[in-house]
C-alpha cells in the first residue's frame, strides 16, 4: 500500500472542495506558477522557451490553466489516479523529463494560493486532504520514472 494512502473521507473533502472553488481553477493555477517561477527559480528551466516567465504573462496564465485542467481531470480520477494520470506521467517523464522533485514545489505552491484566496472554506481539515491528494497526484505523475 502506498503511504497516505486516500480515504473515502479525503476523497470527498476534495471533491466537497473543488465544487466551491472550481470556478477559480485560471486563477489557481496562475497564482500558483507565478509563484513557483519566483519562489523556486530553478523551475524556470522547463519553461526557457517561454516569450515572458514574469509573473501574471500570458504564456503563465494559459500554462496555469493547463496543469489546473490537469488536477480537475484527477479529481475526476481520485479512485485511480496511476491509471487515470498515466500518459500525463509519461509525457513528464519522457518527453519533458522534469525532475519528479518539482511536483512537490508546484503542490506547495498550489497549497500557499489555496491558503490566501479560500482562508474560510480551506480549513486544517481541508488542508490535510488537499495535501494528501496533490503527495498522490505527484505520486501518480512519478510513476513512469521508475
Ligand atoms: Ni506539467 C505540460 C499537468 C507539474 C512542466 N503539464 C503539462 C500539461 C498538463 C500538465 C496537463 C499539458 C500536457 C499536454 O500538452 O498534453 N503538470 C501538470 C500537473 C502537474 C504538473 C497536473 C502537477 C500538479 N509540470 C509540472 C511541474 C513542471 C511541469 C512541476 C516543472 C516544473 N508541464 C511542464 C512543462 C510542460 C507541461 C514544461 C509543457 C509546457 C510547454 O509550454 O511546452
Amino acid at each position: 500500500m502506498t503511504p497516505m494512502s486516500l480515504t473515502a473521507k479525503d476523497k470527498d473533502t476534495v471533491k466537497a472542495f473543488w465544487a466551491k472553488i472550481a470556478g477559480k481553477a485560471d486563477d489557481i493555477g496562475t497564482d500558483a506558477l507565478s509563484r513557483m517561477l519566483v519562489v523556486y527559480p530553478q523551475t524556470k528551466t522547463y519553461f526557457s522557451h517561454w516569450k515572458d516567465l514574469s509573473p501574471g504573462s500570458a504564456p503563465v496564465r494559459k500554462h496555469g490553466q493547463t496543469v489546473m485542467g490537469g488536477v480537475a481531470d484527477a479529481v475526476k480520477k481520485i479512485d485511480d489516479l496511476s491509471a487515470g494520470l498515466l500518459s500525463l506521467s509519461e509525457l513528464h517523464a519522457f518527453t519533458l523529463r522534469v525532475d519528479p522533485a518539482n511536483f512537490k514545489i508546484l503542490s506547495h505552491n498550489i497549497l500557499v494560493v489555496l491558503a490566501t484566496m479560500f482562508p474560510t472554506d480551506f480549513t486544517p481539515e481541508v488542508h490535510v486532504s488537499v495535501d494528501k491528494f496533490l503527495a498522490a497526484l505527484s505520486r501518480a505523475l512519478s510513476e513512469k520514472y521508475r
